[in-house]
């Protein structure tokens, strides 16, 4: 049987290639951004709005989660952040008009670039059972609509409430109990995509989910690893930390099958030296890796720590971890063909990662989507964790864990109880303030979602933000999950495909942005958001919004429940009318926030407490901080296969295309594209400029296509091959995904190429 990409967007008649790029940001960077913007917003509110980012009275930059260090530069902000502002603040619109000239299955024919240049959507739209178009609706008769559908289900578990990570914290704490009042936990959100490996693994090991490290520990640090990570695009103010930390002295080593064009050098477009000079060499060190070979890495350093004489630190382990016995005899017994199969890397660029680690007293490891990605992310990182306790470093200071949050507010909305699997205590304390019962069964996250809509088990969907149907696994599948559906609504600032691939009944509910002012009763309202070093901050909105008829993520959910739940005793109309009344809440039900409201309006917010970080305490089920033994399984790939990873280009936000370039790695108007080794092209028969299908395989035995893309020959690791998300979506099978955490294993799909046919 062969899955094929449900529709693909052929955007890509100039495509154009040239050699990568070996070093970010800089002039091309800035003037980049700037021509974007221009484009979308015009010259005089590109200037007025550029301005307001990540400043102390602005609003946070929708683009990722890198926290914004105390002093900061009047411009704050980087090229792929200009580029999330201006798609936000566009001065492009759809409108009624729009939706009556095109069909919703022909813009589900339409590429995810041509619908997110359509612009900013303007007021709620129902699309009826049975309609071709989608036609205007009132407010309050849409929310009578999505009352009537939840509450006709035979169970609230049919229902599931998606979340992506840009909603602030006062919608998501809103949301979830609204989600929790009406009866379920079915709250899954990007982070099951994401760094849902990465809680898994700290919680179990460290006691805290999160990353252990402020900004300041960037700074002072000796050596810092960067892993699975692409920041000179995704984080491009990480790189400004990173710099910043090797004038103090660090160094820092790159493991990634890609030589990245911001991990190799920098020239910083906030200092003069840096538009005009050669900028930072930043990599002190390159491990050019297999794709998921990294447990086998982590595991060869540790044994050779353990072999080294004085290189553990006895007294941390003795004082601070538990588990030593079993993990020592496990890791001496690792088996370096393994290794050596597993990372693609010599002996000798091991021991030399070695001397590295061995003349560092701070380290860190930061990762991002490198290695959450896999079906063994979960023992990686926990072997990531065992790599830093044995030289005590957790828990000082310029050292510790730090996974590269994506979303800007990701982490907050998990703080704020958007989890399909919470805790008692968190449930306790909600049922304590609010007065209700809450569910106490673990919801679905994504991957069952889109099976219990695929097997009719769940019948309404509603997405708070997001793009569910492009940014999960096994397109055809997941687009028949929601088409079976008898109700899709989305709560949206821009139109993408979810609107075009919709259930029986589908709802556009569209929202403002971060960048637009949000006035209620009470009067103007900010919303907060938690960075990805936990630190929370106010977010104020500057901009006049994109439609007098869009309602802010807080009323949605609001007027929402007032109509879901007509006998709630939960005063929605009050947290309504002032989001002081919502922060009081959070006060007294999530740990940290105590006098919320007024430390969210200090200049700089507050830090949330993490007790490995501050106390050196580990609040783990053993007390401490547990060693682990993980297993190495070393990937087989069969003759002729590749493994591929799917990864972001410079000119996008996840689903979100930005436009057709990918400027570090010399591409140029197109995506269809497909990066292998040129000894692997050689070993396949195929070369530069071949035009192939990529067919996924899998012990399912479906065949997954994705057809049409251009072969790069680059130099990337051998064996393995890298392409776009979204357009390989198709490729990565539904019930593939990491142990434990539940991830799709987008970083490993193994394909095979088959040439196309001249017709
Ligand atoms: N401009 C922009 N910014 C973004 C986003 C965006 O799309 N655009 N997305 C946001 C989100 S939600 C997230 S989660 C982050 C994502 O940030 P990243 O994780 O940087 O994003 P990816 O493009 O998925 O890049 C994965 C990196 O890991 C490497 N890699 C893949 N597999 C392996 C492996 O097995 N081992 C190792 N060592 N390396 C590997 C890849 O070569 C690549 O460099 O960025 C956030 N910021
Ligand atoms: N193959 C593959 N798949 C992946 C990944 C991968 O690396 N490879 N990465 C995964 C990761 S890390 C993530 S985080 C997910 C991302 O998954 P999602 O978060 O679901 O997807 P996005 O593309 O970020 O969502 C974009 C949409 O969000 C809406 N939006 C933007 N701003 C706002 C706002 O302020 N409020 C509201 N309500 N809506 C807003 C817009 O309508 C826009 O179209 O994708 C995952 N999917
Ligand atoms: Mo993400």
């Amino acid at each position: 049987m062969t899955r094929k990409a449900p529709a693909d967007d052929f955007d890509d008649a100039g495509l154009e290639v040239s050699e990568p790029k070996t070093w970010a940001a800089g002039v091309p960077g800035v003037t980049t951004a700037l021509r974007q913007s221009y484009d979308q917003m015009g010259v005089r509110r590109t200037a007025l709005t550029l301005l307001r980012v990540n400043q102390k009275r602005g609003f946070d930059c929708p683009g990722c989660a890198w926290p914004e260090g105390d002093h900061r530069h009047i411009a704050e902000f980087c090229e792929n952040g200009a580029k999330a502002v201006a798609e936000e603040a566009t001065t492009r619109r759809v409108t009624r008009e729009f939706f009556a000239r095109h069909t919703v299955s022909e813009l589900a024919g339409r590429s995810d670039h041509w619908l997110g240049q359509q612009g900013r959507l303007t007021e709620p739209m129902v699309k009826r059972a049975g309609a071709e178009h989608y036609e205007p609706i009132s407010w309050d008769e849409a929310f009578g609509l999505l009352a009537s559908e939840l509450t006709a289900l035979g169970s609230p578990d049919e229902a599931v409430f998606y979340t992506s990570g840009r909603t602030g914290n006062e919608a998501a704490f809103a949301y979830q109990l609204f989600v929790r009042a009406f009866g379920t936990n079915n709250l899954p959100d990007c982070s099951n995509m994401c760094h849902e490996s990465s809680g898994s693994a700290l919680s179990e090991t460290i006691g805290v989910g999160k990353g252990s490290v402020l900004l300041d520990d960037l700074h002072q640090a000796d050596l810092i690893f960067v892993v699975g990570q692409n920041p000179g695009t995704n984080h491009p103010r990480m790189l400004s930390a990173l710099e910043r930390a090797k004038k103090a002295g660090a160094r820092i080593v790159a493991v990634n099958p890609l030589p990245e064009a911001g991990l190799m050098r920098f020239k910083n477009p906030q200092r003069a030296s840096g538009i005009t000079g050669r900028g930072t060499a930043l990599a002190d060190r390159f491990l050019q890796i297999r794709l998921n070979g990294d447990l086998a890495l982590f595991q060869a350093l540790n044994r050779m720590l353990l072999e080294t004489p004085d290189a553990i630190d006895r007294d941390f382990i003795d004082a601070h971890t538990h588990g030593f016995a079993a993990f020592e005899k496990h890791a001496r017994a690792l088996d370096w063909d393994d290794v050596l199969t597993a990372t693609g890397l010599t002996r000798e660029e091991i021991a030399a990662a070695l001397t590295d680690v061995l003349a560092a007293k701070k380290i860190i490891v930061c990762w991002a989507m490198g290695l959450t990605q896999h079906r063994n992310s979960v023992p990686t990182i926990r072997e990531i964790v065992n790599f830093l306790l044995l030289r005590g470093n957790i828990g000082r200071p310029g050292a510790g864990v730090c996974p590269v949050r994506g979303h800007s507010n990701v982490q907050g909305d998990r703080t704020m109880g958007i989890w399909e699997k919470p805790k008692p205590e968190f449930l306790d304390a909600l049922a304590a303030e609010f007065d209700f019962e809450p569910p106490r069964e673990h919801g679905l996250d994504t991957v069952d979602a889109i099976r219990a809509m695929r097997d009719g088990n769940a019948k309404v969907f509603l997405g708070m933000g997001g793009n569910f149907v492009r940014a999960t696994p096994d397109s055809a599948v997941t687009e028949a999950a929601l088409r079976r559906c008898s109700l899709t609504a989305q709560v949206s600032t821009k139109l993408n495909r979810s609107h075009a691939v919709t259930g029986e009944i589908g709802l556009i509910l569209p929202t403002l942005g971060r960048t637009e002012r949000d006035a209620q009763e009470s009067g103007p309202q900010f919303v907060s958001v938690e960075d990805s070093m936990g630190m929370v901050h106010a977010s104020r909105g500057r901009l006049a919004p994109a439609s007098p008829d869009l309602l802010s993520e807080v009323s949605i959910v609001c007027r929402l429940a007032n109509a879901t739940l007509p006998d709630s005793d939960i005063d929605w109309d009050a947290m309504q009318h002032d989001y002081d009344v919502i922060r009081d809440h959070v006060s007294r039900v999530v740990p940290g926030f105590d006098d919320y409201n007024a430390r969210v309006r200090e200049p700089t917010g507050f830090t949330l407490p993490h007790a490995p970080r501050d106390e050196r305490k580990f609040p783990t089920a053993t007390g401490k901080a547990n060693l682990t033994v993980n297993e190495l399984e070393v990937l087989q790939i069969p003759e002729g296969r590749l493994l591929l990873q799917t990864v972001r280009s410079h000119d996008q936000y996840n689903t979100t295309i930005y436009g057709l370039d990918d400027r570090y790695r010399g591409v140029k108007s197109g995506r269809r594209v497909v990066f292998v080794n040129p000894a692997d092209l050689e070993a396949l028969g195929l070369a530069d400029g071949t035009m192939v299908d990529l067919v996924s395989e899998w012990t399912d035995g479906v065949e997954r296509r994705a057809p049409s893309f251009r072969i790069i020959s680059y130099p990337t690791a051998r064996g393995c091959a890298a392409a776009y998300f979204p357009e390989t979506n198709v490729l990565v099978p539904l019930d593939s995904t990491a142990e434990v955490s539940n991830t799709p294993t987008s970083k490993s799909v193994i394909v095979r190429f088959e040439p196309v046919r001249a017709v």
